[in-house]
């Protein structure tokens, strides 16, 4: 049994494009947490810069996700929403975990091998060590639940195998809890609008492919009318789909907005022609997640509440890692001077 409280830590990277997958697979799950957990909810600087980021667009795009947590409805009083950066736990942490982590555990990692392409040599080492810093993420606070989309599951197993290693190397059995992912829902990996079989994505070069947390309602009508389809009329079982990428993540899409079951959305629309479901969903779609683009649009256009908000997320999340990075130095080994 582990001596750990309960605590949710999750981040998402500043970089652009913000989209319905990143909505459905993370933030609307981290809103539901809130009622359960203390929550830190992190808008992860370090790891958007593995890829060249600009610098000005970096600090728009990193209000723009602190803005689409409140928007959602997270709570940056009663818990904390931050960015990475203004911690520098988070990177000294990470060297440790550097040192504990193993080549042969990363050279593993699926996520490095999609981003870094055919040009392996010219990816950046940070896009390589990547999982180890969000290990470092996690662990800094050693929450114990990290609500993510289906595409961070590996990332997650390492963190668990990087905690297993730390507490044994060091023997303190339960220095760091095991973390869990909660990958909940029946959208834990939103697809391309455009190929059913690609995970809806920031870099995707097709705007069509994506419906973005900015988009006005016409755009995302637009965006569900265009949409990928097949010739069939939608079918009437939950096993059906597994041979029909399109219709399973417009009705997978349509189930996590409504907050219903998917085979009860299943039912509902069997038999049914494609446009059908497209007219409803984007009436859904807009209903749901338009009045979040407008508030994110709203807070943007001062974002001095979004920056105090960050600061003061940033202190009280420091106040949190800095007794764990303490533990971490005497830990390993490292020679502390108390403060004068
Ligand atoms: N398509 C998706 N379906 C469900 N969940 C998703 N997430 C991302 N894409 C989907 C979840 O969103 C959270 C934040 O993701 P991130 O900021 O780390 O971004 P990412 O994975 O780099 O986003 P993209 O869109 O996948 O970017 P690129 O274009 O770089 O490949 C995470 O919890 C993630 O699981």
């Amino acid at each position: 049994m582990s001596s750990h409280v309960a605590r949710v830590f999750s981040g998402v990277q500043p970089t652009g494009n913000l989209h319905l997958g990143n909505y459905l697979g993370a933030i609307k799950n981290f809103v539901a947490l809130q009622d359960t957990h203390p929550c830190l909810y992190c808008v992860v600087d370090l790891h958007a810069i593995t890829v060249f980021q600009d610098p000005a667009e970096l600090r728009h795009n990193t209000r723009e996700v602190a803005a689409a947590f409140i928007a959602a409805g997270v709570d940056p009083k009663q818990h904390i929403i931050f960015n990475q950066a203004q911690v520098p736990e988070h990177a000294e942490l990470a060297w440790v975990l550097n040192c504990v982590a193993r080549m042969g555990w990363l050279n593993r990692m699926t996520q490095f091998k999609e981003k870094a392409g055919k040009d392996r040599e010219k990816a950046s080492v940070g896009l390589y060590v990547y999982p180890n810093l969000m290990a470092a993420d996690i662990l800094l606070y050693r929450a114990t639940h990290v609500p993510v989309g289906e595409d961070q599951k590996q990332h997650i197993e390492l963190a668990r195998d990087i905690a297993q290693k730390f507490n044994n190397d060091f023997d303190k059995p339960d220095f760091f809890p095991q973390p869990e992912p909660l990958i909940q829902g029946p959208a834990t990996r939103v697809m391309s609008l455009r190929d059913g079989t690609k995970k809806m994505s920031k870099s995707d070069p097709s705007d069509l492919a994506r419906i973005t947390m900015l988009d006005t309602p016409d755009e995302i009508a637009r965006k569900i009318r265009k949409a990928k389809t097949d010739p069939d009329a939608l079918p009437d079982t939950v096993s059906a789909l597994d041979a029909r990428p399109e219709a399973a993540n417009l009705l997978g899409i349509y189930a996590a907005l409504a907050d219903r079951p998917l085979a009860g959305v299943v039912d509902e629309f069997a038999g049914a022609q494609f446009s059908k479901l497209k007219e409803e969903l984007a009436e859904l779609a807009t209903a749901t997640i338009g009045p979040i683009g407008a508030e994110m649009q709203r807070l943007m256009d001062d974002p001095t509440g979004v920056d105090a908000a960050l600061a003061d997320g940033a202190a009280r999340a420091r106040a949190i890692a800095d007794g764990v990075m303490q533990d971490v130095r005497a830990a390993v080994g490292f020679l502390q001077t108390p403060a004068p």
